[in-house]
């Protein structure tokens, strides 16, 4: 469907994002997830999936393999959700992690465009973008650590139990280690050495604003 096109190419892409609200439209969307679903695969154009607009119990994770079945990209509005509102500061929660592991299940990251957009005006928008972005990448990182194959092979053979088995021990893997030294590697402060780094910055740069 987007064969010819490429994330270097500095063609205008259009996508389409479905929202359900929650304050006084509960009875006429137009946006809604069917109406630009069906849109966008008629119309060959991108679908977003923000994380904060669909309802508090429905996951954009339970939705990626099955859109990419039939679209061959999408793009992802990272996002936390409060309620119906969108836009949060993301947070590293179970359905963060779910998402970046059904991505790379799917092998689809490069499938899948991912972009931010989330604020929070009570809080230094430094600190609200480091931690958003910090924890995307967590997310990833930690996604990348399953090991995918082994899952299959026992998937393969019908073993449901050591499957469970498998995905409930990897939970509580060590992956912090590996996300502090990655944050090493890449010469950006471990652990919660960002925060002052911020207040500095604070200090120095965004109170001479
Ligand atoms: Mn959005």
């Amino acid at each position: 469907m987007f064969e010819d096109k490429t994330l270097t190419q500095k063609e205008l892409w259009y996508a389409l994002e479905p929202k359900l609200f929650g304050i006084g439209t509960e009875s006429f969307v137009v946006g809604s997830l069917e109406f630009y679903l069906s849109y966008a695969l008629l119309n060959k154009k991108l679908l977003c999936l923000d994380m904060g607009h669909f309802h508090p119990t429905e996951l954009v994770s339970d939705k990626i393999s099955s859109i990419l079945t039939f679209s061959d990209e999408l793009l992802l509005h990272v996002s936390r959700g409060v309620r119906w509102d969108s836009d949060h500061v993301v947070a590293y929660n179970e359905e963060l992690q779910s998402v970046f592991n059904e991505i790379n299940r799917a092998e689809a990251f490069s499938k899948v465009n991912i972009a931010f957009d989330f604020f929070d005006a009570s809080i230094n928008r430094i600190g609200a973008w480091v931690i958003g972005a910090r924890n995307t990448l967590k997310a990833i990182l930690v996604s990348l650590l399953e090991p995918v194959e082994l899952l299959r092979k026992v998937e393969r053979e019908g073993d449901w139990a050591g499957r469970l088995g498998y995905l409930e021990e990897l939970k509580s893997l060590p992956f912090g280690a590996v996300w502090d030294r990655y944050c090493e590697m890449n010469g950006v402060p471990v652990r919660d050495k960002w925060i002052s780094e911020m207040r500095v910055y604070e200090k120095d740069v965004l109170s001479r604003r």
